[in-house]
């Protein structure tokens, strides 16, 4: 076999490179480790920036999302009890951000790609990259007992923190940084309608709370945990007495609880590689770089990186140049680490650190002043969270 691009992973990533490149004519094929089924049972991200919903608009995978998303134009911070509420409209000329799960986001990219009739392997085993630093690179993997082979002239290394392109880099041209936060989250999702209508991250002394949703009908809510809470451990009734008290009173009343549909423990982890390209190969998404939750940044980083990637691919073959492919990483290196910053910032202030001194705990405080007096600290913020480009 043979293709222009081979694409490891079908998350969010990998499915935007392909849409971008079957759109331009430009040949790929997806290579993902597992079921069509797995990737779609994954429950994560749920707020897109406005540049990722026009990404998918203009790729013609945002129909349901404009009929089922849902705008939100303002969220709340809530620091021990004290609640502020972050106005993006108005502190961003109009901008606001969807509440779209990246559940539905991946099914309608996939099946965006089942019409373009644009090939998926699932249930790739063993998937291997070759001879990507010197000319003609290749990947391998084993299907249903058989290996299989494909040539192409880029791979994108769309796989995720735990995939095997950024795994097969050799250490001494790769670097990394990485900050693993003492804690998790743990997080329920629940068909009971949210307990307000915007996103509510709170600051409490016993931990974070988040309050998000996916529809008027189905919420989403985190609590931070240990790093390596078991989530047998957690009750659903353990799990919202616990989130009810990390909230305002107001907010506490109003949340319906129910039997959980899925509840599950996430690390929280800063991580950036550079560089992003090593010959062909080109790293994107998770694969790259990972933030914490915090700041709802994992997927449009993603989307970002994907963008960019598959824009320079396209310039390479349509127009035969090799500025896009040649600047890829810098630029996009420069774009993600201001994302690591505001995720590292949210993250820091709004959760508890078992470590942390009362200095610091005053610092944490001394950031929600700032924000609660100054409409430009506000501002920022606000600008982070809709997406700085
Ligand atoms: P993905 O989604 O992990 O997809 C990688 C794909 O590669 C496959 N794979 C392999 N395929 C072939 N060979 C191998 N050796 C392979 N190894 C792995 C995997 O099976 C998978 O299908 O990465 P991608 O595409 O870069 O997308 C990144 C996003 O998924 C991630 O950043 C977000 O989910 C992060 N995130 C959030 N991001 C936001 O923008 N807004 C949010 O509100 C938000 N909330 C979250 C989040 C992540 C969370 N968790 C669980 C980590 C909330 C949570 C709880
Ligand atoms: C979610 O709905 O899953 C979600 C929302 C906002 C975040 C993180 C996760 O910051």
């Amino acid at each position: 076999m043979r293709t222009r691009v081979a694409i490891i992973g079908s998350g969010p990533a990998g499915l935007l490179v392909g849409s971008i490149l079957t759109r331009a004519g430009i040949d790929n094929v997806i290579i993902e480790r597992r079921s069509r089924d797995y990737v779609l049972g994954r429950i994560r991200a749920g707020v897109l920036e406005d540049a990722t919903v026009q990404l998918l608009l203009s790729l013609g995978a945002g129909t349901r999302m404009m009929r089922e998303g849902l705008p939100h134009h303002g969220f709340a911070i809530q620091f021990n009890g004290e609640a502020l509420r972050i106005n993006i409209d108005a502190l961003t000329n109009g901008r606001s951000v969807m509440v779209y799960g990246q559940t539905e986001v991946t099914r309608d990219l996939m099946d965006l790609r089942a019409d373009s009739g644009a090939e998926t392997v699932f249930e790739a085993e063993n998937v291997t990259l070759h001879d990507f630093d010197r000319g003609r690179p290749y990947v391998t993997w084993q299907k249903d007992g058989f290996a299989r082979r494909i040539e192409c002239d880029f791979v994108a290394g769309c796989d995720g923190y735990h995939g095997v392109s950024r795994a097969s880099v050799p250490a001494a041209a790769i670097r990394t940084f990485e900050r693993a936060y003492p804690f998790g989250w743990l997080g329920v999702l629940a068909d009971v309608p949210p307990c307000d209508p915007e996103l509510i991250y709170a600051a409490h002394s016993r931990g974070f709370a988040l309050c998000s949703m996916r529809s008027a009908r189905r919420s989403r809510y985190y609590i931070q945990c240990a790093a390596d809470e078991d989530v047998n451990h957690w009750s659903d009734q353990q799990f919202w007495d616990e989130l009810r008290r990390r909230l305002d009173a107001k907010a506490a009343a109003n949340v319906v609880m129910g039997p959980s549909i899925e509840k599950s423990v996430a690390p929280l982890r800063s991580f950036v590689a550079e560089p992003l390209r090593f010959g062909k190969l080109f790293l994107a998404g998770d694969a790259a770089h990972i933030v914490p939750p915090t700041g709802a940044k994992g997927l449009n980083l993603a989307a970002r990186d994907a963008q960019q990637l598959a824009n320079a691919i396209v310039e390479f073959y349509l127009q035969r140049s090799t500025r896009g492919i040649d600047t890829y990483s810098q630029s996009a290196l420069e774009r993600i680490w201001k994302v690591e910053r505001f995720s590292w910032a949210m993250t820091t202030m709004l959760h508890r650190f078992e470590h942390f001194s009362p200095f610091e705990q005053r610092m944490q405080e001394a950031e929600f002043r700032q924000l609660q007096t100054s409409e430009a600290a506000r501002r920022v913020l606000a600008e982070s969270y809709v997406g700085v480009e």
